[in-house]
This record gives C-alpha cells, sequence and structure tokens, in this order.
C-alpha cells in the first residue's frame, strides 16, 4: 500500500502507524485460516433445495472450476425450478400480484454485483454477474436492471410452467381473501438460496437470489442482493451469506460481521452465532423473526447458527453429500 507522507504522519499520531508498517497485518496473517487443499473444492447452500443446487455447483467445482462459476451455476438450478416458491419466476409475488427478484453474486477479487426487485428473468443471478462484470456498478434495480438485462440478451419470461403460473395465481388469490400481510417466513423449508464455495485453487465465492418476502409491499428489497448483508465474500478470511427476515439481517450487516468475526479468529460456526445474538440484541423480540446464517472460511471449515430451530444447509464435498441442521438460540 502507498500512503503519503501527510497520511501516515496522521496514523502514527493515532498510534495506527503500525498499520502502514504491516505490523498488525502480521497478526492478522497470524489468525487468518490458511488454505488446505484437501478440504477444497466445497460448496454450502442454504435449505434442503441446497442440494440440487449444489449438484449444479459440483458439474463446475468437481472439473477443478471457479468458486464462481459454480455459485452462479448452482443457484441457477433453485431459480428454474417450477416448484420452488420462494426464488425464481416460481417464487410468490408481492402484494400487487408481481413476483419481483433479487440477487447478488461476488467472487474472490472482491468484485460484487446484484440486482433487486426485477422482475420477468429467470436468472437474476447471472443478470447480477453481468452487472460485475460489464458495468462499473454494484447494483441495478427494478426497470433500469430489466432493461439491462433485455440488452444483455436475457429473455423476457412471465412465467416458468403453467402448472407454476397457476398455483402461484391460486396463492394470490387466497392471500387477497384476507390481505394479511404478516412477514413470518422460514417457518417451512422453502427459502432465498444463498450458496458459497472454496474451489481448487483456494479462491472463495458466493451467490444469494431469492422472490423475497411473500406479499411484501412493491418495491420492498430484502437483504439477498445487498452486499454485506445477504453476501459477502472475503477471499483472505471466507465467505458468509444470509437467510431470513432480509430487514433484520440488514441492521447488523450480517454477512459482512460474520466474514469479519472470522477475521478475528472465530470459527465459521461461533463467527454466526455471534451475529445471530448480535441481531437478537438489536430487536426488542424476535418473536416470529427468524435469520439464519451460513458461512465458511478458507481452511474450508464451515458452519451456520439460526435464531430459532429449523434452519438447515445442504453440503457437497468430494467425500459428502448431505444436509446440516444448525444450532439456534429458540425454538418456535
Ligand atoms: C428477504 N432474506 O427477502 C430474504 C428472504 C429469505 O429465507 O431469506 N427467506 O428478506
Amino acid at each position: 500500500m502507498k500512503i503519503g507522507r501527510r497520511a501516515f504522519l496522521g496514523l502514527s499520531a493515532l498510534g495506527l502507524g503500525g498499520l502502514a508498517m504491516g505490523r498488525n497485518a502480521e497478526e492478522d496473517e497470524r489468525r487468518m485460516p490458511k488454505f488446505k487443499p484437501d478440504s477444497a473444492p466445497l460448496v454450502l447452500s442454504t435449505w434442503n433445495h441446497g442440494l440440487a443446487a449444489n449438484e449444479g455447483a459440483w458439474s463446475i467445482l468437481g472439473n477443478g472450476g471457479s468458486a464462481l462459476d459454480a455459485v452462479e451455476k448452482g443457484v441457477m438450478v433453485t431459480e428454474s425450478d417450477p416448484e420452488n416458491r420462494s426464488v425464481g419466476l416460481g417464487g410468490l409475488p408481492d402484494r400487487d400480484g408481481r413476483t419481483t427478484l433479487d440477487a447478488s453474486i461476488m467472487d474472490h477479487r472482491g468484485r460484487c454485483g446484484s440486482v433487486a426487485c426485477l422482475e420477468h428473468i429467470e436468472h437474476p443471478i447471472s443478470v447480477a454477474r453481468k452487472v460485475m462484470e460489464d458495468t462499473p456498478h454494484v447494483m441495478l434495480v427494478g426497470e433500469g436492471a430489466y432493461r439491462f438485462a433485455i440488452e444483455k440478451g436475457f429473455q423476457h419470461r412471465d412465467y416458468l410452467t403453467e402448472k407454476s403460473r397457476e398455483e402461484v395465481k391460486r396463492s394470490y388469490e387466497e392471500w387477497l381473501k384476507t390481505s394479511e400481510y404478516k412477514p413470518i417466513i422460514n417457518r417451512e423449508n422453502h427459502d432465498t438460496i444463498g450458496m458459497v464455495a472454496l474451489d481448487s485453487q483456494g479462491n472463495l465465492s458466493g451467490a444469494c437470489t431469492t422472490s423475497g418476502l411473500a406479499y411484501k409491499r412493491h418495491g420492498r428489497v430484502g437483504d439477498s442482493p445487498i452486499i454485506g448483508a445477504g453476501l459477502y465474500v472475503d477471499n483472505e478470511v471466507g465467505a458468509a451469506t444470509a437467510t431470513g427476515l432480509g430487514e433484520a439481517v440488514i441492521r447488523v450487516c450480517g454477512s459482512h460481521l460474520v466474514v469479519e468475526l472470522m477475521r478475528q479468529g472465530y470459527t465459521p460456526g461461533k463467527a454466526c452465532e455471534i451475529a445471530v445474538k448480535r441481531l437478537i440484541q438489536k430487536h426488542e423480540s424476535v418473536k416470529d423473526l427468524q435469520v439464519g446464517f451460513l458461512a465458511i472460511n478458507k481452511a474450508g471449515e464451515y458452519g451456520g447458527f439460526a435464531i430459532y430451530e429449523g434452519f438447515n444447509f445442504a453440503l457437497k464435498s468430494r467425500n459428502e453429500t448431505r444436509l446440516v441442521d444448525t444450532a439456534f438460540v429458540h425454538k418456535w
């Protein structure tokens, strides 16, 4: 790092001169988990639907491909699943009957891209990647994100299958009878997909994609497309993603917090636990408020933690394919 003399003197006066001289960097280096080639590649993703998504990711990772390509391909499986009511065009709509999608992606170089409130596009995650790679921006929303997608050659699509369209329509009509807005999520196992992966080169990437809260106010954006909230990757340390009530995750910059806790030396599971407890502290009540974090570090260690019982994640490595139930604070 190059630093001007005046700025350096300022840092010295604050006792931070060591930062510029690399003293603290050595300390960081000592604490940071080292990449262990034995534990890679590895992919983790939220909820049961993560099993199928991990298979998609594995078709890249298992052949020596990059974590970035893997996480994109992995969550695309969920986005295209016509049975899924919380991710992609098969997702439940907002209170105006519109299915609006949020997604983000981040790679080992710290590059990131996201889209929010995007309609009529099957793969918001791929649009997010295009934002990352083809624009000087990080985030595009609504109409602007849609126009960008069309410009980039994505097809306009209204629904995935006739059956999924019918089912979504029926659920919406049922909801309209009371039009009650109760953002209770994650009690059933079918929510946002957040995925983090470590490739055989030791690089980390992550992706997160969702249709967000069912029957939300039109224009509402959750944590999933917000870098640092629903997703964060720091290739020197680890990666984290979140699921649950986005408003609560945003309040603590959840995924960034988890990564910073890992930087301080906490294991992924413990980092997720501390972040969940911080989030609980920031709320008068967490009645019906579910949030879960999932994290991996550079050594391929991983863990998750949730406010309530019931959060799980899917794992795939060379030797294992399984679902893992996370620890939690409360039972429902
Ligand atoms: C949101 N975090 O839009 C998403 C919803 C979710 O599991 O994760 N559900 O707030």
